[in-house]
């Protein structure tokens, strides 16, 4: 009672702080509210610890993946506003990108088999580290559906790069950085052949293969370097989730598997269908990757190359003693190393435990040579009871889990229970459950990957949302809910629906390591980096015409595009670029032609350009699709194609 009043009085505080009002006024207009809209002192107290006044800025920001929309979510905590939709794997407009020639070669980066392909299954997106920690310089994000990575740059949240994985058809274990981010690892979901060539199911324990791969990244200039890539061929037991070592299991790669039962399916043939084929075994294996060992495998040239990417065989992977399996509860999800390094969590998810590995244990068996046996490649097998620190009983379906700022604390996904459970992985016991609503997938505390977890709040990514919103239809958006953690009990306070596509993981950062640019250099092009060469500036805006090649340079600044008139041939192939000379901070504008699906977006500074061939004859309005000034209608010309 007495904790409630003294709630009730701080609401009122903050109330007459707010508004300016008498606090007799103030109580009576709060009652109200309460009352007309059902509020309990709960649902107040949960509002005074999101709602964010206007102008006021939120101390942490959320990388969430886009899921199929190939996009990635941008948005704030603890107010939940969406602040943007970073375009990655996908062309998006109202960026300009897949819109104009810069961004299109970014996107030809991911094309898959010389196919251009504009969706992504996006999944789980990483912060570079530096020291283990986030440093705010970059984010990578996979396309399971095509087995591509790439680079967004956070000097202006921009996609630089996609690569295309050589040897995978899919993953699932990526995107995950090495403590200072030389590498980002990306590990196969479904195993298949590493070539493209034509191969029975039958070869499957012959020819189908998983992969870890380990691409190099370069902070200075921003890129992976495939040259500098390589990975390690893996048994076709279906890797799933990854994590790097740190701490004292820095150089090592965690992942588990789902099949090593190496099912093949086919209730076709009247075999058991894949669900149950690929759950037969009772326990599956975690993959234990001496990555720094392989690193010089790879500099003494002890590779194959296949689709010129190099790959360190199974063979040398054994003989070289680099690659370890330890058993672990069947069809496990989610492998978490502990912010120390020494204790990798795994999920059950078909069984209720989550087992808490000893890093220490294994190195030691490793040593010694401790094996109970090897696996049809030859890969020596753990004792599981002898690396295991210990097992917790969570609840049904565990999936993923996230570390909090207090020793021993995490936090763990219950999919079936649709609940987060609170525990301690080293005294190995259960804390406090909270309901979610519903089947939560990923979860995310503020560094919650990392040796520096944050605390204060959690974020339960769940799958479904089925009657917490309006009903707008069959396709139900997914459901974030704002956690807060800083007590000793879990109290729900935000849901916030997700439009875009399903989210799997997120990562939240420190707002303060964010460090943006607001306006671009005068005629750049972002995409690479440097100064576009075909950057126009005020009183040099011209149209030159070689045969049939027509080339313009163009400016806009409010409130004119300038040419206003462009007059071609039916047939030309017409170049346009156009350079935004703004200085002042968030005057975009926009370039958008009728017809020839163009559509720039103009951020101050930036150069674009498309070109296109001018196949119809007539008159086509361009405008700025920003509305960027008061005479922004006025903001127009005329691209005039004559027969
Ligand atoms: S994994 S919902 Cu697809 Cu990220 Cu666990
Ligand atoms: Cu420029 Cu509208």
């Amino acid at each position: 009672m007495k904790k409630t009043r003294v709630i009730w009085k701080l609401l009122l505080m903050m109330v007459v702080l707010l508004f300016g009002v008498s606090t007799v006024f103030a109580q009576s207009e709060l009652r109200k509210v309460m009352k007309e809209r059902g509020l309990t002192e709960k649902d107040l107290l949960a509002a005074a610890k999101t709602y964010t006044p206007t102008g006021k800025h939120d101390p942490y920001i959320v990388f969430s993946s886009g899921g199929q929309s190939g996009q990635i979510l941008v948005y704030g905590v603890p107010s939940m506003r969406i602040y943007k939709v970073l375009a990655v794997f996908t062309p998006e407009p109202w960026q300009g990108y897949g819109y104009d020639d810069e961004s299109k070669k970014v996107l030809e980066g991911g094309k898959v088999r010389g196919r251009y392909i504009t969706w992504g299954d996006s999944h789980h997106p990483a912060l570079s580290e530096t020291n283990g920690d986030y440093d705010g310089q970059y984010l990578f994000i996979n396309d399971k559906a095509h087995a591509r990575v790439a680079v967004i740059d956070l000097k202006d949240f921009v996609t630089k790069q996609i690569v295309k994985n050589p040897i995978m058809k899919s993953d699932h274990g990526g995107c995950f950085v090495t403590p200072n981010t030389k590498y980002v690892l990306e590990t196969t979901q479904y195993a298949a052949p590493f070539d493209n060539k034509y191969h029975s199911i039958k070869e499957y324990n012959k020819v189908f293969r998983g992969a870890m791969t380990f691409w190099r990244f370069d902070r200075k200039k921003g890129r992976i370097i495939p040259e500098k890539s390589f990975s390690v061929e893996l048994p076709p037991y279906m890797q799933d989730l990854a994590d790097a070592g740190k701490g004292i299991s820095d150089g090592w790669a965690f992942t588990n598997s789902w099949n090593s039962e190496r099912y093949t399916g086919g209730i076709e043939e009247g075999n058991p269908p894949f669900e149950a084929g690929c759950s037969a075994n009772d326990t599956d294996y975690l993959h234990v990757i001496n990555w720094k060992g392989v690193e010089k495998e790879v500099e003494a040239g002890h590779y194959k190359l296949i689709n010129g990417h190099k790959v360190v065989t199974l063979k040398t992977l054994v003989k070289k003693g680099l690659i370890y399996l330890i058993p672990e509860p069947k069809s496990p999800h989610g492998v978490d190393v502990s912010p120390s390094g020494r204790y990798i969590i795994v999920s059950g998810k078909l069984d209720t435990h989550a087992s808490v590995y000893d890093f220490k244990k294994i190195l030691n068996l490793i040593k010694k040579k401790d094996f109970i046996g090897k696996d049809p490649y030859g890969i020596p097998i753990l004792s599981m009871r002898k690396s295991l620190h210990g097992q917790v009983e969570l609840g049904l379906g565990p999936l993923h889990t996230q570390f909090d700022s207090k020793d021993g604390i995490v936090y763990t996904s219950l999919y079936v229970d649709s609940a987060v459970v609170k525990w301690d992985y080293k005294r190995l016991k259960v804390l406090d459950k909270i309901q979610v609503h519903y089947n939560i997938g990923h979860l995310v505390t503020p560094h919650g990957d990392t040796v520096h977890p944050r605390g204060h709040y959690l974020i339960a990514l769940n799958k479904l949302a089925v009657d917490r919103f309006n009903n707008i239809g069959p396709l139900h958006p997914q459901n974030h809910q704002l956690i807060d953690i800083s007590g000793k009990k879990m109290q729900m306070l935000y849901d916030l629906p997700i439009p875009i596509g399903e989210p799997h993981y997120a990562v939240m950062i420190d707002a303060k390591l964010l460090k943006p640019e607001v306006r671009y250099k005068l005629g750049w092009n972002p995409y690479e980096d440097s100064r576009s060469p075909y950057r126009t500036l005020p009183g040099r805006e011209r149209i030159v015409r070689k045969g049939n090649r027509v080339e313009v340079f163009a400016t806009a600044i409010r409130s004119h595009i300038n040419p206003e008139r462009i007059v071609v041939k039916k047939g030309d192939i017409v170049t346009i670029h156009v350079t935004n000379l703004e200085r002042a901070e968030d005057e975009t504008h926009g370039f958008g032609i009728y017809g020839y699906n163009v559509q720039f977006s103009l951020e101050p500074g930036k150069t674009s350009s498309a070109t296109f061939v001018a196949d119809k004859e007539g008159v086509f309005p361009y405008y700025c699709t920003e509305f960027c000034s008061a005479l922004h209608l006025e903001m127009f010309g005329y691209l005039i194609v004559k027969p």
